[in-house]
């Protein structure tokens, strides 16, 4: 159980102009932190799940009682969602490695995948993630709705963007497009590389 949210590793400006400092204090201080408050709310009956990784909870949400079950995929998705997105967002980073190599066997190159990624991150419909995902050591793109996390498929998150309109809607209203153009500005490649590393077959 995580009882207080720990600050941003870095300052709220720290990519603008791509993302505002504004969006920033409010989508970690508010969202971030209603997230791990309905969270502990939810699994203030239930200590034995308390001791738990959210994450683990997640991998297995049949394993969450039914009455509480809901919110633990809701808000521990959004407590992991959260802390994932604040870990791959850096700016000015540039691709190499591994995953620049996997990347360019996968989609042709980094364009290709960029194209691919944007195209579902827009079409996605309402509230939810767009994700880089290794699935059974391959490179793959997929969607999920509201604060689903891929581990809950068995997918592992090595990239992800919050398309939730809190997530760009003080800079870029309902120009989501913009939003995900401006994000790859501040992608962490050394960071999505790591995950790539560590989490390959
Ligand atoms: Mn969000």
């Amino acid at each position: 159980m995580i009882q207080t949210l720990p600050p941003l590793s870095y300052k709220y400006d720290a990519l603008e102009p791509y993302i505002d400092a504004r969006t920033m204090e409010i989508h970690h201080d508010k969202h971030h932190q209603a997230y791990l408050d309905k969270l502990n709310a939810a699994l203030e009956k239930y200590p034995d799940l308390q001791k738990k990784k959210v994450e683990d909870l997640l991998k297995d949400l049949k394993k969450v009682p039914e009455e509480i079950r809901t919110a633990v995929r809701n808000h521990g998705g959004g407590v992991v969602n959260h802390f994932f997105f604040w870990d791959i967002l850096k700016k000015d980073t540039e691709i190499k490695g591994d995953v620049a190599k996997a990347i360019e066997k996968k989609f042709g190159n980094l364009e290709g995948f960029k194209e691919q990624f944007g195209k579902s991150a827009l079409g996605l419909f309402g509230s939810g993630w767009t994700w880089l995902v290794l699935n059974k050591g391959e490179l793959e793109i997929i969607n999920t709705g509201l604060q689903d996390n891929p581990i809950s498929e068995g997918k592992i998150p090595i990239l992800g963007i919050d398309v939730w309109e809190h997530a760009y809607y003080i800079k870029y209203q309902n120009r989501r497009a913009d939003y995900i153009t401006a994000f790859w500005n501040v992608v962490n490649w050394d960071k999505v590389n790591e995950l790539f590393k560590k989490n390959k077959k």
